[in-house]
């Protein structure tokens, strides 16, 4: 028999929605935004969304959360569309989450616990999944605390395990415990030889192009928008990179790697911001930034501020480079929906619409002018012995011309502002 891969499970978003907070107009298109989030979350780990509703929540049911009729109206709705998971956009605890499971017969996962999967999903570095892995963790150790009376049960009776009397659930705290500390430990090894990896892993050998943005500004849309036909065929090297990046030709016919990063969460929970800016680490590497924007977004100033708050921070802390504006490109995506890139204000960035293609040759124009800015050609002098160097500049830049003398090498050479100061730092 032929192996098939298992069909795409179909999924339903819930949303549960303050009735104080929906009486204003402002708040419910929020609602609708929020809920458009929650189905391109869904989407990147490649849930099918096939039903999703707003429930105005006027108090909360300690037990499931959803007042009874409505958790009733779901269940019918949820069997009515051949749902296999429901995703509840809201934090649930153990025991809701048990209860809805049982009265709906899906598996129910809350916000929480989608965004720990997409990031798990994601994580491209060993930090990144290092961090994530801790916050499933914690995440879990807060909610057999929160749970305490509801899901203890005593274990056996003998007590050979753990002593006499000790529950099920302090055993699981326990181990649950030990795997953290274990974990802290490793990741303070990985960061402090952080450094020293960084150097020596393997290198792209052409500039690197990030997008960031808000989840559902239309960053994977003008990803595919940008690459196009283009299909990795032309270099086999790009067969192994994973699918969001790609190598694309500018106008210039400078090439460069194109690479779609996890998208910023709105109200993101606190315990998973560490894990979150784990993941952004690759932003770091990038030679371009692109920022792309929703502009029809009711939030879009807001989200705007966020990222660069976030990218500041990383800034701060030496994640990324303190000049990591001025190598930052604002993509006002969707411009389609303001009527067209003309109805756009364009002072603060470049307006496109990943969809209809309209302003993307700008954008490559853009890129193109933004990385030129940032390559610089140097002359320099090298001991003919000095083969290592000598081999690190053709490797790492375009050597444009080479004079060989008695003792001393001279080079001719263009690279990045980046690759210069790595260079100096040999
Ligand atoms: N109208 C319009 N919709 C867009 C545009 N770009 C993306 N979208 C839509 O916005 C939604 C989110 O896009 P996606 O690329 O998945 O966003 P990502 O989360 O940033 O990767 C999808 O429904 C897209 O079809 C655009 O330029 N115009
Ligand atoms: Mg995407």
């Amino acid at each position: 028999m032929k192996e098939t891969a298992p069909p795409p499970k179909r999924a339903a978003i819930l949303l549960p929605w303050d009735k104080s907070a929906a009486r204003l107009s402002v708040a419910s298109r929020s609602a609708e935004a929020r809920l458009a989030e929650a189905v391109g979350l869904a989407a990147s780990i490649g849930l099918v969304v096939v039903h999703e509703h707003v429930f105005i929540t006027r108090s909360v049911t300690p037990a499931t959360l959803f007042g009874k009729g409505q958790v009733e109206m779901a269940r019918a709705a949820l069997a009515d569309a051949q749902v296999d998971v429901a995703v509840v956009d809201a934090s649930l605890t153990p025991v809701q989450q048990r209860n809805l499971e049982t009265a709906w017969g899906v598996k129910v996962i809350d916000r929480t616990g989608l965004i720990l999967d997409i990031f798990g999903a994601r994580a491209r570095t060993r930090e990144g999944a290092l961090q994530v892995e801790l916050a499933h963790l914690e995440y879990q150790r807060s909610r057999l605390v929160r749970s305490w009376t509801h899901l203890e049960r005593q274990r056996g009776g003998f007590g050979f395990l753990g002593g006499p009397g000790e529950t099920q659930i302090e055993a699981d705290r326990r181990l649950i415990g030990d795997r953290i500390t274990r974990l802290r430990l490793e990741l303070e090894d990985v960061r402090r030889t952080r450094g020293l990896h960084r150097g020596a892993r393997k290198k792209v050998p052409y500039p690197v192009v990030a997008l960031v943005g808000y989840t559902n500004a239309g960053k994977s849309t003008l990803f595919n928008a940008l690459t196009g036909a283009e299909v990795m065929a032309q270099d086999q090297l790009f067969a192994t990179l994973d699918p969001t990046m790609r190598a694309i030709l500018l106008p210039s016919g400078r090439q460069i790697i194109l690479s779609d990063t996890v998208g910023f969460i709105s109200d993101l929970p606190t315990e998973l911001v560490a894990a979150f800016r784990a993941t952004l680490e690759e932003v770091a590497e990038a030679d371009v930034l692109l920022h792309v924007r929703d502009v029809a977004h009711p939030d879009a100033q807001a989200q705007a501020a966020d990222v660069r708050a976030v990218l500041n921070r990383m800034a701060k802390d030496g994640t990324l480079d303190e000049n990591w504006q001025d190598r930052t490109l604002e993509v006002l995506n969707k411009a389609d929906l303001l009527g067209g890139v003309g109805n756009v204000i364009q002072g603060e960035g470049i307006a496109v619409s990943a969809l209809t293609g309209e302003g993307l040759e700008r954008l490559r124009a853009g890129i193109d002018a933004r990385l030129a800015a940032r390559m610089e050609v140097l002359e320099m002098e090298l001991p003919v012995s000095d083969g290592a160097r000598i081999a690190w500049l053709y490797r790492n830049g375009e050597v444009l011309a080479r004079a060989d003398g008695e003792e001393l090498v001279k080079l001719r050479v263009r690279m990045t502002a980046a690759d210069k100061a790595r260079f100096a730092r040999l």
